[in-house]
């Protein structure tokens, strides 16, 4: 039988191997993993509780912001808003900044998150999650400031996610591999069971909605066709999987290698950027797919590199296996260049999103 490794104790002796992690980040860690226990107990009583339905409120993007959403957005900030760990804080459901009340001390890190991404399924019972990225400050004041948010993922210090599924799993990287635990909720304990996960090399499966397929460039319906046909004709069939939970679909793909996408269009011209957040979503995937031995791209370059311009900017995400999203962008190259000269100022920060 293995031995039983807590996330504690995952952190703690990735602390040692870490030189610049000091007591702050390894309970900044620890904070998160606590938060997301509260959530899990949540998101599993949600049917029971009156916690379901949608909240009055609505979020930056319009979308009516669900209960559980409003919980895990306020049990995240409150978990970790007095420990004297974060400069500020950045979430998918707050339009600006979460600056550090007065009363508390101020730390030298700043924590972004997507509180519940997929929440439009939570009355379906579909798998949905927790995303969470770590920078560290950067700017001279005392308190955190958007520059200390605004850095590019390769600048991320750690990273990770929770899914909220037929287990619930918390999946981290402080850029010594990615590793995998397990909650058990018998004695509310997250146990490692997925110790440096790697990409497989032979990927599963390919996750986009099909759906938007009369909206897609040519570039990109000419490389969907190629997932279809190349692992269709004699090598294994790349099976299409879409769950419409990122998290879901991203962590499944993790496990059994393919490629997740949500390519921008030119359906708006003024919106080519596609749907998913630069900082809440992207970030994350990106810095714990290349972790794994995988790649993130927006179609045009590495998503590690962008040099973010504001908090809720949106990219495309093409996200796996290497040689599956470098494939993406060779074919958007050759017959893409009017999406790209679109998409291009908004990457380059040139144009704000509307
Ligand atoms: P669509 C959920 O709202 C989300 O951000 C991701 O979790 C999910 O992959 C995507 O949107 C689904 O979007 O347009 O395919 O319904």
């Amino acid at each position: 039988m293995s031995k039983v490794v807590t996330i504690e104790r995952h952190i703690l002796e990735q602390q040692r191997a870490f030189p610049h992690a000091t007591g702050a980040f390894t309970g900044l860690l620890y904070d998160i993993a606590l938060a997301a226990k509260l959530i899990a107990r949540e998101t599993t009583r949600a049917g029971l509780a009156d916690i379901l339905g949608a909240a009055e409120e609505h979020n930056i993007y319009g979308e009516r912001q669900q209960k559980l959403d409003v919980f895990a957005n306020d049990t995240i900030v409150r978990m970790n808003d007095h420990t004297g760990r974060l400069c500020a804080m950045a979430s998918e459901e707050n339009d600006d900044l979460i600056p550090i009340p007065d009363k508390h001390p101020i730390g030298r890190y700043v924590l972004l998150f997507d509180p519940l991404d997929g929440s439009s399924n939570i009355d379906v019972n579909v798998s949905i999650g927790t995303i969470f990225a770590i920078h560290r400050k950067i700017s001279d004041g005392e308190h955190g400031t958007l520059e200390d948010a605004l850095q590019p993922a390769s600048k991320l210090v750690a990273a990770g996610y929770v899914v909220y599924g037929s287990s619930t799993m918390l999946v981290y990287s402080t850029g010594q591999g990615v590793h995998g635990f397990t909650l058990d909720p018998g004695v509310g304990e997250f146990l490692l069971s997925h110790e440096n996960i790697q990409l497989p090399s032979k990927p599963a499966y390919y996750s986009v909605n099909q759906g938007y397929e009369k909206y897609w460039t040519p570039g990109v319906r000419s490389y969907v066709k190629w997932l279809q046909g190349v692992y269709g004709e004699g090598g294994t069939p790349l099976a299409h999987r879409y769950i419409g939970s990122m998290v879901a679909d991203f962590h499944r793909n993790l496990l059994r290698g393919g490629v997740f996408i949500y390519p921008g269009d030119l359906q708006n011209p003024k919106e080519p950027y596609g749907k998913m957040r630069l900082m809440f979503e992207a970030q994350s995937l990106a810095f714990l797919v290349s972790q794994a031995g995988g790649y993130a791209s927006d179609g045009v370059g590495s998503i590690l590199d962008i040099q973010p311009s504001s908090l809720h900017q949106r990219v495309p995400l093409f996200i796996g296996n290497r040689d599956l999203v470098e494939k993406a962008e060779n074919f958007i190259r050759e017959a893409d260049q009017d999406w790209i000269r679109a998409y291009l100022p908004f990457r380059q920060g040139e144009t704000t999103h509307v």
